[in-house]
């Protein structure tokens, strides 16, 4: 449990709020966390986000800034700008964008103009919303063309990025800018097949690698370093960092993509995530930052193996990262129902539409797991069998209503969690 004397100040301050942090910690703590884009920062992390960095304002860059008292948070953005570079191979980083979603607008405003085309993965085949999607702003102030996998058996390709479309809609429609990367891709990104065709279309090529940056850093998933014109992330998936986001390009697009982060489309920088992005990255530098990246892998592929045994539906028919898509149509369970049984069984996963999804986004087919959490607890390949069988348990349970059996799930659960203690709580 944790105690008062944790958040001592926050406890006398506000007990309300500091029982509901506690809960929190508690939830974390006890939990099969399986939200592919979550993790579990480490204690440094969370400290360098809680100082008092949060009470200076710095508009500007290191050097250039409009506000005095810079002495030390300068020092601060340039080790993070520093080992960004490092880390990701790249000429150019600037670590300000608030989170991934105005990164991606900093994009837009730099390369392209109000009612410009520009192209990205559809949302419900495994893009993001930022990536031209109609209710975004990107895809109503910017004409958004979509591609997407393709449909079909696994063993055919469906499920994979449909390159022949992507080549197709970039030389017919040029796009200023193109997208590539998502939120619900189970494989292999090829960059240098993106990168192909938009030199052909003559489009910027932007990744966005927000799911993927810690497998790249720990050399788990190849790099679109040398591939594209820009490289996007947020800094709180795989990457284990706070909830930020960075963009890293080529010298050539610096200028561009700094005038667009600030003073285009933000403020002040956030220095206190600054800081913690800075202490992310040193951690991800580290050789045991590439076995843990390596071990994400390892333990999706286990995963997968484990859930296709037990007759689940795998988008594109595995993994190759740390994500899993499961179309749960043959199981006769919509995603909703299953995701919310989960819960119940204390294993926290999201609800997600699948390619070619007949249902509708707030109530689709399938769910989203993911291993970034779960190895970051220490659980390896030999734990994916048991995490598969609890799945099956609880998403059999769901179906039948049977809240014995997720009552029964989640007590073991809580027993395998209690025995790997996360990262960064005081539980
Ligand atoms: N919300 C993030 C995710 O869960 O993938 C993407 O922005």
């Amino acid at each position: 449990m944790t105690t008062p004397q944790q958040h001592p100040a926050l406890a006398a301050a506000d007990p309300e709020l500091a029982a509901l942090v506690g809960a929190e910690e508690r939830l974390q703590a006890d939990t099969l966390r399986l939200i592919p884009s979550e993790n579990y920062v480490s204690a440094a992390v969370l400290e360098a986000s809680g100082t008092v960095l949060q009470n200076k304002y710095s508009e500007g860059y290191p050097g250039r800034r409009y506000y005095e008292g810079q002495q030390n948070i300068d020092q601060v953005e340039t080790l993070a700008v520093e080992r960004a570079k490092a880390l990701f191979g790249v000429d150019h980083a600037n670590v300000q964008p608030y989170s991934g979603s105005p990164a991606n607008l900093a994009v837009y405003l730099a390369f392209a103009q109000p009612g410009d085309t520009v192209m990205g993965m559809a949302l419900p085949m495994g893009g993001h919303l930022t990536h031209g999607w109609g209710v975004s702003a990107t895809g109503s102030w910017f004409r958004g063309v979509q591609y997407g996998v393709r449909p079909g058996a696994a063993s055919e390709g469906g499920g994979r990025i449909d390159f022949d479309q992507v080549r197709d809609l970039a030389l017919k429609e040029r796009p200023k800018v193109i997208f590539c990367g998502g939120t619900a891709l189970p494989r292999t990104i090829d960059f240098a097949a993106f990168g192909e065709i938009a030199r052909e279309s003559g489009a910027v090529l932007v990744a966005d690698v927000a799911h993927i940056a810690g497998l790249i850093a720990g050399g788990a998933h190849p790099s679109p370093a040398g591939h594209v014109d820009v490289i996007s992330t947020t800094t709180h998936k795989t990457l284990r960092g706070p909830r930020g986001a960075m963009l890293m390009s080529r010298e050539e697009h610096a200028k561009a993509l700094d005038k667009a982060v600030f003073p285009g489309l933000q403020g002040g920088p956030h220095n206190q995530t600054t800081a913690a992005i800075a202490v992310a990255l040193r951690e991800a530098s580290q050789p045991s930052f590439r076995d843990y990246a390596h071990a994400v892998v390892a333990n999706a592929r286990a995963l997968a193996e484990a859930l296709l045994a037990r007759g689940f539906d795998l988008v594109s028919g595995g993994t190759d990262n740390h994500l899993i898509l499961i179309d749960l149509t043959p199981k006769q369970v919509p995603g909703k129902v299953a995701a919310k049984a989960l819960d119940r069984a204390g294993i926290v996963v999201n609800y997600n539409t699948v390619p070619y999804d007949p249902r509708k986004p707030f109530d689709p087919s399938g769910i989203r797991i993911g291993t970034p959490s779960l190895t970051s607890r220490g659980l390896t390949t030999d734990h994916m069998d048991q995490v598969a069988e609890w799945i099956d348990r609880a998403v059999t349970a769901a179906g039948k209503g049977d809240e014995e059996t997720l009552r029964t799930v989640r007590a073991e659960v809580a027993d395998l969690m209690a025995a790997h203690p996360a990262p960064g709580l005081p539980v």
